[in-house]
C-alpha cells in the first residue's frame, strides 16, 4: 500500500514538472511562431532506430507548435556501406567523396531511396506529414561542377525555393536528399552540410540548425562557446582554434549567414531531444553563430 502511495506521488511530481516544463517553453513557442527552421541530420546521428525516433518526435512537435522544419540530411556511412557491398572502391578528398557516375548511381540509390524514406516514415510515424525530396526534384538545388578534380560533386548555384515554400504551406514536411541537378542535365552528389546550408540561404531560413557529432565549437581549452559572431568565427579559423573536422561545418555556417540565414547552431544530434532543448529553453544548446 505505501509503495503504491510512493509510486502515485512520484507520479505527480513528474506531471508538475511536465505541466512547468511546458509552460516555460510557452515564450520560446510564440518567438518562433512560423519560423523556417533548416535541419541538417547527419548520417552519424542516424545509427540506431531509438535515435531517429527521438528526432522524429522532436521534429513532429516543431511543426505542431507551428514552426516550419525542412530536413536536409546526409548518408555518408550508409553510401561506404552499399559502395563496400558492391566492391566499388571510393575515396574523400578534402571531405569530399570522389564522384564517379558509377559513384553517383549508388549515392542517389542510397540517399534518395532508403536513407530519404527513413526519415519520412520515421516523421510519419510520430504522427508527421513528412514529404521525401531530392535537390532534383523541381530543380530544387541547381549546381555547376565542384572545382578540384572531385568529378561529379556539385557546388551550389541557384536554390528554386517554391517547390519547398509550397509543401510548408501545405502543411508538409520536406525532407531533402543533397543530389543536385546539373544545368546539362548531370546528376550532382553534394555534400549534406553545403546542400543545408544553400538551401536554408535560399529560403531566408531564421535557423540552420547542423547537427554533428561534437557538443559544438570550442574555445582554446576544449570549452563550448554558446554565442559566437561571424567576426570571432573567422579569427578563431585564423588563428587555429578552429581546426579539422569543425572548418566545414563553420564555413557552411558563414556562407547561410552571408546568404541572409538569421543564425546557425551547431549543436550535438547524438543528445535526446537536442533540437527541442535549443529552441524551446532558455539554455539552448551547441553554438550559435551569428552575423
Ligand atoms: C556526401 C553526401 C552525403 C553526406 C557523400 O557522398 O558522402 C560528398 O561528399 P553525411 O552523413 O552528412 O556526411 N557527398 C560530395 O554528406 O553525408
Amino acid at each position: 500500500m505505501a509503495a503504491q502511495m510512493e509510486k502515485s506521488q512520484a507520479m505527480k511530481r513528474d506531471s508538475i514538472a511536465t505541466a512547468r516544463m511546458l509552460s516555460e517553453a510557452l515564450p520560446h513557442i510564440q518567438r518562433h511562431d512560423g519560423s523556417i527552421i533548416v535541419i541538417k541530420l547527419g548520417g552519424h546521428a542516424m545509427s540506431s532506430p531509438d535515435a531517429m525516433a527521438s528526432f522524429a518526435r522532436d521534429i513532429v512537435m516543431m511543426h505542431q507548435c507551428n514552426l516550419k522544419p525542412v530536413i536536409v540530411h546526409g548518408g555518408g556511412p550508409m553510401i561506404n556501406a552499399m559502395l563496400e557491398k558492391l566492391e566499388i572502391p571510393t575515396e574523400f578528398k578534402d571531405g569530399k567523396r570522389i564522384s564517379t557516375p558509377e559513384t553517383v548511381e549508388v549515392v542517389e540509390m542510397v540517399l534518395s531511396g532508403t536513407v530519404n524514406k527513413t526519415i519520412v516514415q520515421a516523421i510519419n510515424d510520430q504522427g508527421g506529414r513528412a514529404v521525401g525530396l531530392s535537390g532534383k526534384d523541381a530543380k530544387l538545388l541547381v549546381c555547376d561542377q565542384a572545382e578540384g578534380g572531385l568529378g561529379l560533386v556539385g557546388a551550389p548555384k541557384k536554390v528554386n525555393a517554391g517547390v519547398i515554400t509550397a509543401m510548408l504551406d501545405g502543411g508538409f514536411i520536406p525532407v531533402i536528399a543533397p543530389l543536385g541537378a546539373g544545368e546539362q542535365g548531370q546528376t550532382f552528389n553534394v555534400n549534406g552540410d553545403t546542400a543545408a546550408g544553400a538551401i536554408a540561404g535560399g529560403l531566408d531560413a531564421d535557423r540552420l540548425l547542423l547537427l554533428t557529432d561534437v557538443a559544438g565549437v570550442k574555445d582554446g581549452e576544449g570549452d563550448v562557446l554558446t554565442n559566437l559572431s561571424a567576426e570571432q568565427v573567422h579569427a578563431m579559423t585564423q588563428s587555429g582554434v578552429i581546426s579539422g573536422g569543425m572548418i566545414p561545418k563553420t564555413q557552411t555556417a558563414l556562407d547561410a549567414i552571408s546568404n541572409g540565414v538569421r543564425a546557425v547552431v551547431i549543436l550535438d544530434g547524438r543528445a535526446d531531444n537536442a533540437c527541442l532543448l535549443e529552441l524551446f529553453t532558455d539554455h539552448g544548446a551547441g553554438s550559435m553563430i551569428r552575423a
